[in-house]
């Protein structure tokens, strides 16, 4: 089948009146949208000599990836989450603003509403028997180097199957385990006990799985701790970081990894750092500060609104 039809009048006026071009009612931006996406859609499918049968085969795999609630995981595995940072960063270039901390891919798994404590949080419960102790601590600086008392670094990572509270498949963790937005105390200084997390591999036999095998890839991210920090006269910064020497690091099938982002990870087993944790034995060590950037013209010019699970 070859046959070559996408730039003849007829199509190009179909395409229109499919997208409400043609006539005043409806949202002029999702118009607009529309009409450049199934353009681009149609004409691949006309350039590429789409099958009907493949054709179908992608209304199923859509319909199984919106059933399983993946569109969200297959988002970031496309490189799109990191191509809108991208353009920020861009953004940011063109405005001189310089991220000291880099901002980087929220992820679908944030849920709103994790308990909130003063300066330093015990993440986990406990119950992660293969769990290795990690404190990470740090200060919350401004543009200027100085600290920000009170600022909120909200925190969530997974256990060491990989799995987050909250989207658990086994069920078995409690509502906001390893989850918590910590507040500043007045030196800027946040900090938290927890354990050290596993990678994250997206479901086995999912959708988005059988889609990135199909592309001669994999679904699986370095084990990692993803951070939001906001406070007044700042601007919200959305970040990771990964943890040092898993072997992922950087070959992270959501792409979030950046430089800058990879702190040392310190093994302690001295008594004076286990008594000054209130800890029982050895742990891992992260010391990490997070800068934040102004805000423009007394806004957050980059805040991000997407739909978000809160409890
Ligand atoms: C994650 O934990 C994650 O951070 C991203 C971006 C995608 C899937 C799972
Ligand atoms: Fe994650």
């Amino acid at each position: 089948m070859s046959v070559k039809i996408f730039d003849t009048p007829d199509v190009q006026a179909f395409l229109r009146k499919v997208s409400g071009l043609d006539q005043a009612g409806g949202d002029p931006r999702t118009k607009r949208i529309a009409h450049r996406i199934l353009s681009d859609l149609y004409r691949a499918i006309d350039d590429l000599d789409v099958t009907p049968d493949e054709y179908w085969a992608g209304i199923a795999w859509l319909n199984e990836l919106g059933a399983a609630g993946q569109a969200g995981l297959i988002s970031p595995g496309l490189g799109l989450d990191h191509f809108l940072d991208l353009r920020l960063d861009a953004l940011d270039a063109e405005l001189g603003i310089e991220n000291r901390t880099p901002r980087t891919i929220e992820g679908p798994l944030y849920v709103a509403g994790a308990p909130v404590v003063e300066g330093f949080a015990r993440l986990d419960d406990g119950r992660d028997r293969n769990g290795h102790t990690l404190v990470m601590h740090g200060v919350v600086k401004g543009d200027d180097g100085a600290p920000v008392p009170g600022a909120r670094v909200e925190v969530w990572h997974c256990d060491t199957r990989g799995f987050y509270s909250h989207f658990d498949p086994t069920g078995e963790q409690a509502p906001f385990n390893m989850r918590r937005t910590i507040v500043a105390d007045e030196q800027g200084r946040y900090g938290f006990r927890s354990i050290v997390p596993k990678g994250y591999g997206v479901p086995p036999g999912s959708p988005t799985e059988r889609l990135l095998f199909a592309l001669g890839r994999h679904g699986q991210r370095p084990a990692h701790i993803h951070f939001f920090v906001s406070a007044d006269g700042h601007r919200k910064l959305t970040t990771q970081i990964n943890i040092a020497g898993d072997p992922l690091v950087n070959d992270d099938f959501a792409y979030a990894t950046r430089d800058g982002l990879v702190p040392r990870i310190v093994e302690r087993d001295d008594e004076a750092g286990i008594r000054a944790y209130g800890l029982d034995g050895p742990f891992a060590e992260i010391a990490f500060d997070f800068w934040l950037s102004p805000l423009v013209d007394g806004v957050d010019n980059q805040l991000v609104e997407r739909p978000r699970a809160a409890a």
